[in-house]
């Protein structure tokens, strides 16, 4: 299996080189949406990574004009306590599908210009190591979220 996936990221690397094929090609973000706030503090953006290459890639961090810090966090159970921890760098493997969800990785909106409310879109700016940065539009759902919704 180790010897395939080096044949593979081999095969695309020299593909990349003699097409001058896009970099982001493969990898993509879905379902990005964030529950409607109360009071402007801060929210939460879940969305799911997808790296269909064949190619390590790495989450390096998040940006959005919304807030005044974007941070990629993960929460998680320590001792009975959940807390948020700071993740700099994410890693993705080739194939993976990474969800972002409530009680897990979630994209982290602190000091927001304004509320957000039910209906309303904004864009969160993703950075990774190879494919750079990727714009997302996210969706504001009310109290339950999408993932209660079953969507
Ligand atoms: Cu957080």
């Amino acid at each position: 299996m180790r010897y395939l996936l080096i044949i593979c990221a081999l095969l695309f690397t020299s593909l990349a080189a003699h097409a001058h094929s896009d970099e982001t090609h493969g990898l993509s973000i879905e379902k990005a949406w964030a529950r409607k706030t109360s009071r402007m503090v801060s929210a939460a953006v879940y969305l799911t990574i997808k790296n269909d290459t064949h190619q390590l890639e790495h989450l390096k961090g998040a940006s959005t004009d919304i807030a005044a810090t974007t941070m990629v966090h993960r929460s998680q159970e320590v001792g009975g306590i959940m807390q948020m921890d700071h993740v700099d760098d994410l890693p993705i493997a080739p194939g993976e599908v990474l969800s972002f969800e409530p009680g897990g990785y979630h994209i982290m909106l602190m000091g927001l210009s304004q509320p957000l409310e039910e209906g309303d879109v904004f864009t969160v700016t993703l950075e990774f190591e190879k494919a750079g940065k990727k714009p997302v539009i996210v969706e504001v759902t009310g109290l339950m979220g999408l993932t209660e919704q079953g969507l």
